[in-house]
């Protein structure tokens, strides 16, 4: 399991944090997700030999937010 932290530009309030948060963690390896309102980031838990950073960055963006 390793760590990432994503730059997610666009997510002002709990109703962006649930949908960011929700749709990460339905990819098949990523174990956590957590938004950071404030400094625009999410932190994602994830295994490597199962999810691709290019994969979240997707999943992020048909939310609605642009990946930094
Ligand atoms: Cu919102």
């Amino acid at each position: 399991m390793v760590q990432t932290t994503l730059k997610v530009q666009g997510m002002t309030c709990g109703h962006c944090k649930a949908s960011v948060e929700g749709a990460l963690q339905e990819i098949a390896g990523v174990s956590k997700a957590e938004v950071n309102l404030e400094e625009g980031t999410v932190n994602v838990s994830y295994d490597e030999a199962e999810v691709k950073i290019e994969t979240m960055h997707e999943v992020v963006e048909e939310q609605g937010y642009d990946v930094l």
